[in-house]
């Protein structure tokens, strides 16, 4: 285990135009309210609150190929990009705090301008690789690793609030953990672009210690190289993160969460990541919503060292009892 003592960035994104239900915005206030800047303070690195990004709401932004609010969307993320470069140009691991995961269309272009042989592991019910034309809903939340993808370019239209970027990912650099509702489009270009995926029925198959093993070794057996980690909450059991706008049944525990960020944390080399899709509104109480906030802070401390053994404050004797 390598424990460089790298500086973090948080920067929040409240913006939830890449889906329809309201709420998903203040995902950034309510991961804040649930302490973790205290407790990314307990970790051995120096952490920066970069606060709130301030978005600009376009006044009219009609819908185009079936597509909802892309100039806005577009728009966003372009100044999300942004952010992100600075952030990791500047040398810290960036945390982005969500919003919806239309938010990674920016978070992962803009790391992938300081760092272009990124690595991208994908935690989430859902495969968000939607084209406008495959997607059933027009929500971009559900299509942002398809403007990420080189091998889909042909097949992405140029939509209003998109010309500032292009795609940037080879299929072969990502991987899928957690899926479990995955749309037929989806499902032909995993199988066309033999992306490397392990849905819930896989981790049942194969224990998450072993998927974990694959998916590095997948990203990083030719190379060492910069990993960005986008956890989507919904990959959690809606039991366990009910408060997020579209839970599906079956998801990951705990326990299989924790290790997969354990995992991201040990190979030294998670350069920044996602909390995305925490939703305060959906929550059917308020306890639900706090178990969701808690969850997503533990996830974002454990992928930046938190350890369930020990932490990085060290201690050198028992003292004294004398
Ligand atoms: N696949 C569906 C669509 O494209 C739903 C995906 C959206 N939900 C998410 N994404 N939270 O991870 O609309
Ligand atoms: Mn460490
Ligand atoms: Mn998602
Ligand atoms: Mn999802």
């Amino acid at each position: 285990q390598q424990s460089r003592a790298q500086s973090v960035a948080v920067i929040g994104a409240p913006f939830s135009k890449g889906q329809k239900r309201r709420g998903v915005e203040h995902g950034p206030k309510f991961i804040r309210d649930a302490g973790l800047l205290e407790r990314l303070s307990n970790l051995d690195c120096p952490v920066h609150d970069l606060g709130d990004l301030t978005f600009h709401h376009p006044e009219k932004d009609d819908t185009c190929m079936q597509v909802h609010f892309p100039r806005t969307v577009g728009r966003a993320n372009k100044l999300l990009a942004g952010a992100v470069s600075s952030a990791v140009g500047a040398g810290h691991t960036c945390v982005m705090l969500g919003g919806d995961h239309s938010l990674a269309i920016g978070s992962v272009e803009g790391h992938s301008r300081q760092c272009p042989d990124l690595g991208l592991i994908w935690v989430d019910a859902h495969t968000d690789v939607n084209t406008p034309a495959t997607s059933p809903s027009g929500n971009l939340h559900g299509q942002s690793v398809a403007f990420m993808l080189k091998e889909l370019q042909d097949k992405m239209p140029d939509l209003p609030g998109f010309s500032w970027m292009k795609p940037f990912l080879s299929s072969r650099d990502l991987v899928y953990i957690g899926l479990r509702d995955v749309d037929p489009g989806e499902y032909y270009i995993l199988k066309t672009l033999g992306i490397q995926y392990f849905s819930m029925r896989d981790i049942d198959r194969l224990g998450i210690q072993r998927v974990m093993e694959e998916t590095l070794d997948h990203l990083l057996a030719r190379s060492q190289r910069p990993l960005h980690l986008s956890f989507d909450i919904d990959a959690f059991d809606p039991s366990l993160a009910p408060a997020t706008g579209t839970p599906v049944n079956g998801g990951l525990t705990y326990r299989e969460g924790i290790y997969i960020t354990e995992e991201i944390h040990n190979t030294g080399l998670l350069s920044a990541m996602d909390l995305v899709e925490v939703n305060p509104l959906q929550g059917a109480s308020r306890a639900a919503m706090e178990a969701t906030a808690a969850l997503a802070v533990d996830v974002i401390a454990s992928s930046l060292g938190q350890s369930r053994v020990g932490s990085h404050v060290r201690v050198d004797e028992i003292p004294s009892s004398k």
